[in-house]
């Protein structure tokens, strides 16, 4: 190239580059089995051009993101979620089968293309069966134009998935959760940072590989320069675990929850539930002649699993070097009031408060409760435990088949007055539906999501529940039973966080509001893999007849018909 071209070729650059046009992102997946051995076992993993996590996305406000995603799993549909992407415009791209799409078959190609409306710490997981626990996730980074201020500066960024990990197939983990005579999938072998994690190979039987020297599980490595601030986006990914983050002898300031910015808090460590997304700062502050840990830990149920490490490496010290204390074992894992705690202090940014609506048009409760039906063990809301239909609601209430699914209104409360949410229920029986609840259009919806005792006495889960096309803000958390009366006075209607995934705690509730503006068919659901799949989760209609016409593309399975 003579320099002139190559002086116009820079100008071009700089010029495309500093634009604030937005630009289009085109991506080609492969998605596939491959033997990954992410904490030295070796284990067929499902990948994305080879990676799992897959490859990170990064794009900028007001992008559009186009993902051509081929499946080469041989003998598995797929389908590929955005997960915090509301999907303004494009809701047959949020990639949840039977709610807005088809299943992607094998050997098939779907093209996925939205916008990435606003900036902040995103992810992308498979949303057909437990896939996403099989390792097809990853991170989606959405920066802000440049010259854009953020609430804080930092000089280099950090990015972290977080994981749990199985041996076991996702097939046998299903096939167990669903059969009569219910095996549960346990705890996790492992803990991954970044894919990386380890197991105690001494402990795999005499048939499995497992190599303690393999490249693939040398632990995740920060290279931090000393004096310098770096901003962590963090990401979890995992299937059932709830976590703590600990960086060794490191204060995390909490800036960022689900690309929402917060009012910054210190903590020592963070609790990060399945599904939520943060940024945080660290300053590289400490003595630089040694290493620090990078702890995961397991909160909420009690741990059963190895702390999952990484590695905080000040540069110039060797990137590997094992840092000469023992990883930090996070807060006791059955503290609810600390997880508690640290989940009110997360409010909104004070010069970012978006402010929610005063009152709401409907309240919805819904109480989560541990189930059986015809002996088989569930999950369910207000005692319907939910299932999918063949044809995805998107397609089916834009066409008007209404017999593919049932047109009975989901339940909007529950027994208030005698369900006692601290004990075994007296009747554990419930049934399923794929029945749906319809918003009004433009109308603001209040969810309180009520938690309870599970089938076993004295004990009650951590439900991340996330909600797919919207943002909801926070208004309040509580212990015990929610009051309809007494307890929506204390709601936040100053500066509560917006975010798309939030925890309702053991024997706790969470109240949120959202507007039911964003027409379309959306999954709220617990992101507990294994939650999800026994029926943990209900569907939101709002404003289908607004669209226009639907990609051929989600059709083709059940009773959707391309035309
Ligand atoms: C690995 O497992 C073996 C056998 O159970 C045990 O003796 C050993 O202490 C374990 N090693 C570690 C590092 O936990
Ligand atoms: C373990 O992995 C290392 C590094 O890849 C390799 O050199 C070694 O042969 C492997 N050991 C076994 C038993 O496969
Ligand atoms: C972390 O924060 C605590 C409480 O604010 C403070 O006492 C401590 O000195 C801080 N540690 C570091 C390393 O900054
Ligand atoms: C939680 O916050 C309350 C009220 O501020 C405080 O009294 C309590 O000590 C805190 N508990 C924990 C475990 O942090
Ligand atoms: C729950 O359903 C089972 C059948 O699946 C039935 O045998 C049992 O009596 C029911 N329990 C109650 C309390 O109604
Ligand atoms: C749970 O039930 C037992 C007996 O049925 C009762 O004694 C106890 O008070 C109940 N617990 C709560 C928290 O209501
Ligand atoms: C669920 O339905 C059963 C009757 O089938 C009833 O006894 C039980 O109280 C209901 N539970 C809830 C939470 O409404
Ligand atoms: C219930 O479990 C908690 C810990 O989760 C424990 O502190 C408490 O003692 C238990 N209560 C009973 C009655 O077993
Ligand atoms: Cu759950």
């Amino acid at each position: 190239m003579n320099s002139i071209s190559s002086i116009l070729l820079l100008l071009l650059t700089v010029f495309f580059t500093s634009s604030i046009e937005a630009r289009v992102h085109h991506l080609k997946w492969d998605v596939k089995y491959e033997y990954k051995s992410p904490d030295c076992f070796s284990k067929l993993s499902i990948t994305i051009n080879g990676l799992s996590p897959g490859p990170t996305i990064t794009a900028t406000r007001g992008d559009t993101v186009v993902v051509e995603v081929f499946n080469g799993l041989l003998t598995e549909n797929t389908a590929i979620h955005w997960h915090g992407i509301r999907q303004l415009g494009t809701p047959w791209s949020d990639g949840t089968e039977g709610v807005t799409q088809c299943p992607i078959q094998p050997g098939e190609t779907f093209v996925y293309r939205f916008v990435v409306d606003r900036e902040g710490t995103y992810m992308y997981h498979a949303h057909y069966g437990m896939q996403r626990s099989a390792g097809l996730h990853g991170m989606i980074r959405v920066l802000v134009p440049e010259g854009t201020r953020e609430p804080f500066t930092y000089d280099g960024e950090r990015t972290l998935v977080i994981n749990d990990w199985w041996h076991k197939s996702t097939f046998e983990q299903a096939t167990g959760l669903a059969s009569s005579k219910f095996t549960w999938i346990g705890e996790p072998q492992s803990l991954l940072i970044n894919g990386r994690g380890r197991y105690n190979c001494s402990m795999a039987g005499p048939m499995d590989v497992c190599n303690t020297t393999s490249p693939e599980c040398s632990p995740a490595s920060f290279v931090l320069v000393p004096g310098k601030t770096y901003r962590l986006r963090i990401a979890s990914v995992a299937s059932l675990s709830a976590f703590n983050l600990e960086l060794e002898g490191h204060n995390l300031t909490i800036v960022e929850a689900d690309g929402h910015y917060v009012r910054p808090v210190v903590v020592k460590n963070l609790n990060v539930y399945s599904g939520e997304t943060y940024s945080v700062i660290i300053k590289a502050d400490q003595d630089p002649s040694r290493n620090y840990w990078v702890g995961l830990n397991v909160v909420s149920r009690k741990p059963g699993t190895q702390t999952g490490t990484a590695i905080l490496n000040y540069y110039p010290n060797h990137p590997l070097a094992r840092p000469p204390t023992a990883p930090p074992a996070g807060p006791m894992w059955n503290d609810v009031e600390y997880r508690f705690n640290q989940s009110r202090s997360i409010v909104s940014h004070p010069e970012y408060v978006e402010p929610p609506p005063r009152t709401s048009d409907r309240l919805i409760i819904l109480l989560n409760t541990q189930n059986k039906i015809d002996g088989y063990t569930k999950w369910a809301v207000n005692n319907v435990s939910f299932t999918l239909p063949l044809t995805p609601y998107l397609v089916a209430i834009k066409q008007g088949l209404r017999h593919v699914f049932s047109q009975k209104p989901a339940p909007e409360t529950y027994d208030l007055k005698t369900y006692d949410i601290h004990n075994v229920s007296h009747n554990p029986n419930a049934t399923t539906s794929n029945s749906i609840y319809r918003m009004d259009f433009g109308s603001t919806v209040d969810v309180v999501l009520q938690n309870a005792n599970t089938l076993n006495p004295n004990n009650s889960e951590t439900h991340p529940w996330h909600l797919h096309g919207h943002d909801f803000w926070v208004m309040g958390y509580g212990m015990g039973k929610f009051d309809p009366e007494v307890d929506p006075k204390s709601y936040n209607l100053v500066d509560p966080i917006q975010k798309n995934t939030v925890a309702v705690h053991p024997y706790g509730w969470t109240a949120l509001r959202f507007v039911a503006n964003n027409p379309g068919v959306w999954a709220f659901h617990c992101h507990v893999e294994a939650h999800f799949f026994m029926g943990m989760g209900v569907v939101f209609e709002e404003g289908v007849e607004k669209l226009g016409k639907l990609p051929t593309s989600i059709m083709g399975c059940g009773e959707s018909k391309h035309r």
